[in-house]
């Protein structure tokens, strides 16, 4: 549709405390840290949340590495291929992964075009804590188990649960008609990409019908639930705080 036609309307919807952000509302950006690509950030401190959420596109030969130091970084390639380097080596195609811990340098390369699904954050120490470890994997190597008993609600969890870990990264494919069985609300932020398929996603006193390529930020506390519906599965891929407690500030 061009611009002249545009009525004003949009799913996107940016509250207080969550915000779904469909991508017809995009605005691409570039850093000059990063030459060669293109970032829409969609979740950042700047809306209330404490970590950041990004879509990078790469063009041939862009490269890209961590924009502020003490962040820890997880990088999903939806599309293309990139090659890690530095503290991590690696070639990651589309549905690999990374998770890159912080005061780690390293360095992405993209010697023929890719675009990556970001989420970096400040990492919180801890004093006894096993220090979290950088590693490359794939979607399909980790193990997908049903949800507290629900074969229609199938999860993946990307990051180790260790006391390191001060995030997790998961992974939730549910059937058509599939839902998380209660209305959650907890302390721990979440920023969350719908990978495909569709939906219906309660934030808070809100219903929003969802669809492959959203984003949504929900901040700590707000009532979530989710119910797929369509003809094909729904996957989701999600950012919680995990291991710390209520109130921890970066160390
Ligand atoms: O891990 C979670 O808190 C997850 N069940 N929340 C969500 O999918 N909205
Ligand atoms: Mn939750």
């Amino acid at each position: 549709m061009s611009n002249d036609q545009h009525t004003g309307m949009t799913r996107t919807s940016i509250q207080r405390d969550h915000a779904l952000i469909c991508p017809a509302s995009h605005v691409p950006v570039r850093f000059p840290e990063w030459p060669g690509c293109e970032a829409v950030v969609l979740i950042s401190p700047e809306m209330g949340a404490k970590f950041t959420q990004m879509l990078v596109n790469l063009d041939a030969g862009a490269t890209m590495a961590p924009l502020t130091a003490g962040e820890e970084w997880f990088v999903l390639v939806l599309e293309g291929r990139v090659t890690l380097s530095g503290h991590l080596e690696g070639v990651l195609d589309a549905d690999g992964f990374a998770s890159l811990a912080a005061a780690t340098d390293w360095q992405i390369e993209a010697s023929t075009g890719g675009r990556l699904l970001v989420f970096s954050k400040p990492y919180i120490a801890t004093t006894d804590a096993l220090v979290p470890a950088s590693f490359v994997s794939r979607l399909e190597d980790v193990p997908a188990d049903p949800f507290l008993g629900d074969p229609g609600a199938l999860l993946q969890v990307l990051l180790p649960d260790t006391s390191g870990y001060d995030w997790g990264i998961n992974l939730f494919e549910f059937v058509p008609g599939g839902t998380l069985p209660q209305v959650e609300s907890h302390f721990m932020e979440h920023g969350l990409y719908l990978l495909a398929g569709q939906g219906v996603y309660r934030l808070g006193e809100h219903w929003y019908p969802v669809a492959a390529g959203d984003t949504i930020w929900m901040g700590p506390y707000v009532p979530q639930w989710f119910a797929a519906t369509g003809k094909h599965n729904a996957r989701y891929i999600y950012y919680k705080e995990m291991n710390r407690p209520p109130g921890a500030v970066p160390g």
